[in-house]
């Protein structure tokens, strides 16, 4: 009898584990809440697992939903590529979730698999990196695309001292978000004569892999003598670009994007250090923001035209509107707030942040 109890329990615990791993993708989680929005079921999909940036993403949005009393379904899909997406995407669409934000890895390639979603009956909000802006509702923009653009150019312009060579490590080659910034640099660079003596000599790609822009960073340093600048509007390039010139004691100086938590050994002045200043947003907020444009969306409170509102609880801008996208076509976003700059008088505030 207390055999069969035990075969009976273990059988049980398999299928659980079994049903549970139906969701797919690495580092999936679910989890639910209880009050208003109980029932309903909100993912999020971010860019890749491994990446402490999609991680306070993912805790932002999970807060929120679950503060509501939604379920939440975390996915974070093992590499950073559309292929990946698609996979965990296809999923969640066959579980029937009433929600899904995506941290797209390419705008095109994920279209249709959004565009399914749709049709399906899912609201599909982007956060951090958009798709196609006619295959979702609206995009959580964790910065105006031209703020952060003048901000790293200007950065480079600042720590150059105006003139030589700089280059970009940015994450994959197909983000929206990091190819709309370097757009944004370049055409910023290309339209102001103050920029004029600098030259961008490389843009590489790291594909948000420690392993791959460390490389890529050495590979630059051997590859360009004269470099003054690398500037890495990635977490993963920044904080690796960062090791590796530090380590090297090497004169080429670094700013772009990242983590506090991550850099704070690297910031500073002196040459000791290899970045004077850096900037970012708060990921934890832009997940929360994510979470509540997903909620307002699934209730009908918004629909992702421009000039809608929503509360977004305790957060700093609520109500958020949303405006229209700079593209021309009329879409929608919603700008958590303007970059911030973290420098030696201010690291050791964040650091513990996030
Ligand atoms: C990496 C990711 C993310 C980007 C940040 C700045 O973590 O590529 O999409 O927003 O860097």
């Amino acid at each position: 009898m207390k055999k069969k109890i035990i075969s009976l329990l273990m059988c049980t615990a398999l299928a659980a584990t079994m049903l549970a791993g139906c969701g797919g993708g690495s580092g999936s989680s679910e989890s639910t809440g209880s009050g208003a929005s109980g029932g309903k079921t909100y993912a999020i999909v971010t860019k890749s697992a491994g990446n402490p940036y999609n991680e306070k993403e993912a805790e932002g949005f999970k807060e929120v939903v679950e503060a509501a009393g939604g379920t939440c379904i975390v996915q974070n899909p093992e590499s950073a590529t559309a292929d990946a997406q698609m996979t965990v995407i296809r999923s969640l669409i066959s579980q029937g979730v009433d929600s899904i934000a995506i941290a797209a890895n390419d705008a095109n390639a994920l279209a249709s698999v959004c565009q399914e979603a749709i049709d399906a009956g899912i609201q599909v909000v982007t956060l951090d990196s958009d798709v196609n802006s006619a295959t979702r509702a609206t995009f959580c923009n964790q910065a105006g695309v031209q703020e952060v653009g003048q901000a790293l150019i200007d950065a480079v312009y600042d720590i150059s001292g105006g003139e030589g060579q700089y280059a970009i490590l940015s994450a994959t080659s197909q983000a929206t978000n990091q190819n709309a910034w370097i757009d944004a640099m370049k055409s910023i660079q290309e339209s102001d004569p103050k920029y004029s003596k600098l030259e961008l000599v490389a843009v590489e790609y790291g594909d948000d892999k420690p392993q791959k822009s460390t490389d890529k960073t050495q590979a630059l340093l051997q590859n360009y003598p004269d470099l003054k600048v690398i500037c890495a509007p990635t977490t993963v390039g920044i904080s690796a670009a960062a090791k590796v010139l530090q380590d090297q004691g090497s004169k080429v100086k670094l700013t772009g994007l990242g983590l506090p938590s991550e850099m704070a050994e690297y910031i500073g002045n002196d040459d000791a250090h290899s970045c004077p200043y850096m900037f970012l947003w708060n990921p934890i907020d832009l997940g929360k923001l994510a979470g509540y444009a997903s909620i307002a969306l699934v209730d009908g409170t918004i629909t992702g035209k421009v000039g809608e509102t929503f509360e977004a609880g305790d957060m700093e801008n609520s109500p958020y509107t949303l405006t229209e996208l700079a593209d021309g076509s009329g879409a929608s976003e919603i700008i958590l707030g303007p970059p911030f700059q973290f420098n030696p008088d201010n690291i050791d505030e964040w650091k513990s942040i996030y």
